[in-house]
């Protein structure tokens, strides 16, 4: 295979003429290609066959030791200006950056085989679908990128047919923390990945195009690339809501996408359109419409289990590339929280020894086709996608934030979104647990100036009247000795049911400086162990806590100086002086 579009055939040559590979591979996704890219691995022992009985079809990779996470502090927008960029984003300047990283790149592929990986993000027909072509040296991630995109030859037709891609150019190098650089140019539409095979790394459809370089030409085209899942929650009726959720990496959005009623909500049932993902345009009758630009999950392991998240714990139990999980003595995967088996290899390959901390890495990783969800949605191929009646934001918050709290208008609700904060993950290298700002758990992946993105979601109020309601939740407060307060995974749904029931205007609520909470009749917690004590700890707003977190949060602010919407401020000041 090679292609008919000049510009993608000029820039191979290029890239091929920089990295000096053996051969060239042009990806055309067929299931052959997996099998050989697998068997391949098997050889060479990147991959583990785990036991094909129980497992068929899985495989274990261990990653190198040093090479686990994304890596925040060595990503990089490229822009121009600086300003561009913003302070939320790390900046060189383009041309540095890129005689920086040719130099990594000059001979980086001798030996090895290159893959050209055409991918769509989207469904293969969908107005809303973009495209992009990653070049790597790692089989791994070309067996990734066949789960979670839609890649090879169809892609590259859309793309012949589009005439335009986003480059992606990986390498996995010597994985030399001190050699990695996670590079963006979004005035070129370029990736540029050096010395990481991590997915968040090097999977560049995944935060790479879809966030970074997407959110860019989301701005410039009029929509919206978020850290959201979407699913559609259908009511005993058969009426069915979609919601979009964005809540910072690993803090449960996976099991929010595949939540299972529970008992007491028999007829409910939850579609998954999407777990990590979403694309936001507004439909020519003005409401929001989502895609998920993703093909399958590159979900957090450890805490699946049966109970926490059945659909996804069946689901990874055929057809899965597992990374960095332990295995027990009859070589299945093994986990933190799995419930079941026993660890004796931990994630390094070394007999497990309890002293030496958890048995499969923290930020451990499944890689799964979407198709083999039990809950995935019959509409999560449509090229429209589906209408978002209510969009929600979230963090991991030990105190402060309430069980849910409604924000007043759309404006307002982009400051809920901009409020964003929790506690930090092991998605990221760097401490684990500090509660860090992370408006629109977009921190790490917005390709520019947040004040601008700001003032881009505010826009969409001028062009329609029928915008979602925006919400808050936090599964995570807990009571001063530490427990949490409230059970979480299915049983979210009844928090769920409530923000439903506020868009079609059938739930009460209470008005406050912070937003509209349910009062306590307004949740149902029948059958929950959930005390009258502990629904008002739930939904306490504490005003000194909140002047505190205001006061924070205008500090946060002040870095942005002009580029902070004026609007975004007047808000501010309207939840300030509302706390009085
Ligand atoms: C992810 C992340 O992998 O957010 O989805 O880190
Ligand atoms: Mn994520």
């Amino acid at each position: 295979m090679t292609t008919r579009l000049k510009s993608l055939g000029d820039w191979i040559a290029e890239v091929a003429e920089l990295t000096q590979p053996d051969k060239i591979h042009w990806c055309d996704g067929s299931e052959q290609e997996y099998r050989a890219l697998i068997d391949l691995m098997l050889a060479n022992g990147t991959l583990i066959e785990l036991n094909q009985k129980t497992y068929p079809n899985c495989y274990l990779h261990r990653s190198d030791p040093q090479d686990v996470a994304r890596v925040e502090h060595l990503t990089y927008v490229c822009t121009t200006n600086q300003e561009d960029a913003g302070p939320n984003n790390n900046w060189m300047p383009p041309d540095e950056a890129k005689a920086l990283l040719t130099e990594c790149f000059r001979g980086s592929m001798r030996g090895r085989t290159m893959y050209v990986i055409p991918y769509c993000m989207g469904p293969l027909d969908s107005p809303y679908a973009r495209c992009g072509v990653e070049v790597t040296d790692s089989p791994y991630v070309a067996a990734n990128m066949h789960l979670m995109t839609r890649m090879g030859k169809a892609a590259l037709e859309r793309i012949e047919r589009d005439g335009t891609f986003v480059k992606g150019l990986h390498c996995t190098g010597e994985l030399d923390p001190e050699r990695r650089y996670i590079m963006h140019f979004p005035e070129e539409l370029l990736i540029m990945s050096y010395g990481s095979g991590y997915g968040g790394n090097a999977l560049l459809g995944k935060k790479c195009h879809a966030l970074r370089i997407a959110s860019w030409q989301a701005r410039d085209e009029g929509w919206l690339a978020e850290h959201m899942l979407i699913v559609g929650i259908e009511n005993p009726r058969g009426e069915t809501h979609y919601i979009a959720a964005a809540f910072p990496s690993a803090c449960g959005k996976t099991n929010l996408a595949m939540l299972i009623p529970p008992e007491s909500h028999k007829g409910w049932k939850v579609w998954t359109l999407g777990d990590d993902i979403a694309w936001l345009h507004l439909g020519e009758d003005g409401r929001l419409r989502a895609i998920n630009p993703e093909a399958g999950y590159f979900g957090v392991v450890p805490g699946t289990n049966r109970q926490t998240n059945r659909n996804a714990f069946e689901m990874i139990t055929h057809d899965t590339i597992f990374t960095n999980v332990a295995l027990t003595a009859d070589n299945e995967p093994w986990w933190e929280e799995k419930n079941e088996g026993v660890p004796v290899i931990d994630w390094l390959g070394k007999p497990y020894e309890p002293g030496n901390g958890p048995a499969a890495h923290p930020n451990s990783r499944f890689t799964v086709s979407a198709k083999q969800n039990p809950s995935y949605s019959s509409l999560a191929e449509a090229p429209e996608g589906v209408p978002i009646s209510a969009l929600i934001f979230g963090g991991r918050r030990r105190e402060l934030a309430p069980l849910v709290y409604e924000a007043k208008d759309w404006a307002h609700g982009v400051l809920v979104g901009a409020s964003v904060a929790s506690e930090t993950t092991a998605a990221a290298t760097g401490k684990v647990g500090i509660v860090r700002r992370d408006p629109m758990a977009m921190k790490p992946f917005c390709g520019y100036n947040f004040g601008d993105y700001w003032a881009h979601w505010l826009s969409f109020a001028e062009r329609s009247s029928r915008l979602p309601k925006i919400f808050h939740v936090n599964w995570f407060r807990r009571s001063p000795d530490g427990k949490f307060l409230w059970p979480g995974f299915g049983e979210n749904l009844r928090v769920l049911r409530w923000i439903i029931e506020r868009c079609e205007n059938r739930a009460g609520a209470v008005e406050t400086p912070i937003g509209y909470l349910p009062r306590p009749e307004d949740l149902d917690v029948s059958g929950l162990d959930v005390s009258p004590q502990t629904l008002e700890q739930l939904l306490a707003v504490e005003p000194e806590q909140w002047r505190n977190e205001m006061k924070d949060l205008g500090a946060y602010f002040e870095q942005f100086g002009d580029r902070l919407p004026k609007r975004l401020r007047e808000e501010h000041r309207r939840v300030v002086e509302a706390l009085g």
